[in-house]
């Protein structure tokens, strides 16, 4: 495209504030375009543009940050802290401008000047520092806390790599990882503070002083600066601007001027990139524990930071370290930050000089620990001796907290009374220990932050349950149950509705007749919606609409992959990271037996068949390495591609029925599909998604859910109602039996699903390619079929079937949509947020 688009008249007037509309917005653009720039005015692309509009926004920004934060200093209220290795925030402008109420000038000032903003905003690369879910819920989080006011800052690391991205290679459809450099542009959203930085310790030697007060020095090692980037956080419709603080390393000494010196050039910048090297990347995997050196650094890294960070703010507070914990709340997500629990003990008890016991209740008053998985291969641990080798003074005090007098006391007193209930059962001590014996030893860090912590909770009702009945039922016993909760996930609507799907959100406010952002602060008051559901011109609205976002689906794929698509075909999507327990699998091989089925009808009756577009998209973990065998995960992705391939092509069938693997998934992609979709998939096996947070997000845009039994699908149904949607399969305790039968009493396939094994052998015949490439995949579903899809492939057919049936009446299933929409409001994060503040952290919001 040519530029300048613009017309030199209106930048120059807007250079001397004189322009009709927004003029302060305008000339503000202008300034940072000369200035922060250094570019002609007038002399910009859109990607000038957008930078420039990114710059003006934050000095909006800037001074509600700098307010709150002062108002938080004034008024020292108890603050909680969201430790997160994730943060999956994607596209910042067009938020900021929706939070700060300022979308609308914006935008006629940047048309003023010759820019669309719809253009603008594509120029942002996502901030893509995450995996999937739990990323995104962090993110999520961060909005609802300045939202509600709340003093929340999250902590994370400013990883100078994001989440790779994912390439379809054309050939044979296999994935291929490349970089994301997401920070060669200047980012806008974030503040360096280099005066802001900590001295972190690794590997040196721990020497205790004497073993009556379990203090030690740790010295030697090497030395490395962590270095704060702020990132603001603008709640909406306040001027409360809460902080996302991302650590960077950087080598404490330059580089080793002596090695230099000598003529040994790549000796003397050796330890500076080693200790540059920490927040280079993100790792790629969910899931899945590794037990690399380099996470392990990480972690270490990133929780001292954090804690030196918290412990200088609370010493302004000129409080007694006794009253740490009444002023301060800190979130464990996952198990990633649990070392934080060791550390603040280490500083408590070796800086501070508080007695042992002194320091374990502080500790034990200040962590909550957040459980995001029951998949035993997620559960982080870490052996002893990388642990003694990195940390040692920390591998001490895990040892002492195993034998600390209080846990041994009532260890003893819980042993008495397993000895009584089930006598001779040393097992269930040794399933409590923080250390797993074998060879290595390793300390398992579920069980570390479990005790460590005030509470535990899980994301969604039947999670939570999974974790206190499988996961922990020993501390259960120990603890009791109120050290354990609930929090179900949620999302915020803000950009799961607002600003990814304009039209609906201006129908709804004009429905409603309250204005946007009382309903966008309480999402419970979209259940007004169902006082129109028989309104036909509100259902014709409504239809619009919804067509209108699957157009613009339409539009983006045939620009992506040169396919037009009929937007009035039923859309169909699954888009989440890649794993086996997700069964991605069960969806294509339901979408083969749907190809075979439509393949085998007579022209005339293929004219009966429901046309359908069927939408993938997510990542797979890389298939690694030399230590780890290799997924089959990319596999599936290679069958998505080649499958789409055939029936793309195949002119007796792509009428009714076309195939989508989109590349790249990511937040903003997500923006594009949800608003999209008829019908959505979230089809774990029973017991085995924790929540799920895309759920939520396409029903609140209308889209019904085809699922399992299973994490949040559950209480998605409670709320709107299971003749809303459409559900299948075995349920959670059926799972173990089945796996059990599978093992031990094995049934062929043929017998057990004609279907399915009709869709195995068309896959093995080769008739998408391949050349036998794709049997590993289909071997695990004929053969131990631990994801139980023989068992639950029947099922889901049905389900499809009745889907495709629903669909057919489109008043009935207008109606639907619009009554799922109406009661998603238990899933707004700002009802999850405040589960937390009240019966988790006991802070409270702060008001400017
Ligand atoms: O798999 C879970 C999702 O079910 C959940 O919705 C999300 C947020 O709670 O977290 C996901 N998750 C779990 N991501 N990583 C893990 C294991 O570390």
């Amino acid at each position: 495209e040519k530029w300048p688009k613009g017309d030199e008249k209106s930048w120059k007037a807007a250079l001397r504030g004189v322009t009709t509309e927004s003029p302060e917005i305008s000339k503000s653009i202008v300034n940072h375009v000369q200035t922060s720039l250094a570019r002609a005015p007038y002399n910009i692309d859109d990607f000038g543009a957008y930078q420039a509009a990114a710059l003006s926004v934050r000095d909006n920004l800037i001074v509600n940050w700098n307010s709150t934060q002062l108002e938080y200093s004034r008024k020292s209220p108890k603050r909680a802290y969201y430790l997160s290795l994730e943060f999956l925030m994607g596209r910042t402008l067009s938020n900021a401008l929706l939070n700060l109420g300022v979308l609308d000038n914006y935008s006629s000032s940047l048309s003023s000047l010759g820019f669309s903003l719809e253009d603008i905003l594509v120029q942002e690369r996502d901030a893509a520092l995450g995996n999937g879910g739990l990323g995104r819920l962090a993110a999520c989080y961060l909005d609802s806390s300045a939202t509600q006011e709340l003093p929340v800052w999250g902590y994370g690391l400013r990883y100078k790599y994001g989440i790779f991205q994912q390439l379809i290679k054309a050939d044979d459809g296999t994935q291929l990882e490349a970089p994301d450099p997401w920070l060669d542009h200047q980012n806008p959203w974030e503040l360096p503070r280099l005066d802001v930085t900590y001295e972190v310790r690794f590997y040196g030697n721990a020497q205790r002083w004497d073993e009556g007060t379990g203090r030690a020095t740790w010295s030697g090692g090497q030395e490395v600066l962590a270095v704060a980037y702020d990132v603001m956080i603008p709640g909406y419709g306040t001027k409360n601007t809460n902080n996302l603080r991302l650590w960077e390393s950087k080598p404490k000494r330059g580089f080793d001027l002596q090695s230099f010196n000598a003529g040994n050039y790549e000796r003397s910048v050796e330890s500076s990139n080693s200790a540059a090297a920490i927040t280079s990347v993100l790792y790629p995997n969910d899931h899945t524990s590794f037990g690399k050196e380099l996470r392990l650094k990480q972690q270490y890294f990133w929780t001292a930071a954090s804690l030196a960070d918290m412990l200088r703010r609370f010493k302004h507070l000129e409080k007694p370290i006794s009253q740490f914990a009444e002023y301060n709340a800190i979130q464990l997500n996952d198990t990633h930050p649990t070392l934080a629990i060791v550390e603040l003990m280490r500083i408590l008890v070796d800086e501070e000089e508080v007695p042992w016991d002194g320091a374990w209740t502080i500790v034990t008053n200040t962590f909550f620990f957040t459980n995001h998985t029951v998949l035993p291969e997620a559960l982080e641990k870490w052996s002893v001796p990388l642990l003694e080798h990195l940390l040692p003074r920390h591998l001490q005090i895990i040892f002492d907290i195993v034998s600390h007098p209080a846990i041994i006391r009532e260890s003893s007193l819980f042993l008495q009374s397993v000895e009584k209930k089930f006598p001779g059962d040393r097992e269930k001590l040794s399933r409590l220990s923080l250390i797993e014996e074998g060879f290595p030893k390793q300390v398992r860090m579920a069980n570390l932050a479990v005790v460590g912590s005030r509470r535990v909770n899980g994301v969604a009702e039947l999670h939570s349950d999974l974790v206190q009945k499988n996961l922990f039922p020993d501390f259960v016993e120990f603890y009791g149950k109120s050290k354990f909760g609930n929090v179900t996930n949620g999302i915020t609507p803000r950009r799961w509705l607002d600003q990814c799907n304009p039209s609906l959100s201006a129908l709804i406010t004009e429905t409603l007749k309250i204005e946007r952002n009382v309903w966008l602060k309480d999402l419970y008051k979209l259940e007004g919606l169902l006082a129109h559901v028989n309104d036909s011109e509100f259902q014709a609205r409504w239809a619009a609409v919804k067509h209108q976002n699957k157009e613009r689906l339409a539009l983006f794929v045939e620009r992506q992959l040169g396919i037009k698509i009929d937007a009035s075909a039923l859309f169909d999507v699954q888009i989440k990271r890649l794993h086996e327990y997700k069964r991605q699998t069960l969806n294509i091989l339901g979408v083969i037996h749907r190809y075979l089925l439509i393949k085998s009808l007579k022209p005339e009756e293929r004219k009966k068949v429901v046309k359908k577009v069927v939408f993938f998209a997510g990542k797979a973990a890389p298939a690694c390495t030399l230590f780890k065998m290799s997924t089959l995960l990319p596999l599936t992705i290679r069958l998505i591609v080649n499958v789409a391939r055939v029936i793309n092509a195949d002119p007796d069938t792509n009428q009714y029925l076309s195939l989508f693997f989109l590349p790249d998934y990511s937040v903003s992609l997500a923006e594009i599909l949800i608003p999209a979709s008829d019908i959505s998939q979230h089809i774990s096996t029973a017991g085995t998604e924790a929540s799920g947070t895309s759920n939520m997000k396409f029903c609140l845009n209308g889209g019904l859910l085809v699922g399992t039994v299973d994490g949040a699908n559950i209480e998605i149904a409670e709320e709107v109602g299971e003749d809303n949607v459409f559900f299948f399969g075995h349920l959670t305790p059926d799972v173990e039996d089945l796996r059990y039968q599978h093992t031990y009493h094995p049934i062929p396939v043929e017998e057990k699903s004609p279907a399915l094994a009709h869709v195995l052998n068309t896959v093995s015949s080769g008739i998408f390619g391949g050349d036998g490439v794709y049997e590993p995949l289909l071997n695990t579903v004929r053969q131990g079929d631990f994801y139980i899809l023989t068992d639950d492939f029947d099922s889901y057919i049905r389900a499809l079937e009745m889907v495709d049936e629903a669909y057919s009446d489109r008043t009935e299933w207008i109606k639907k949509s619009i009554r799922t929409s109406a009661k998603m409001g238990k899933f707004s994060s700002d009802r999850a947020i405040q589960d937390y503040a009240q019966e988790y952290w006991n802070i409270e919001s702060v008001k400017l």
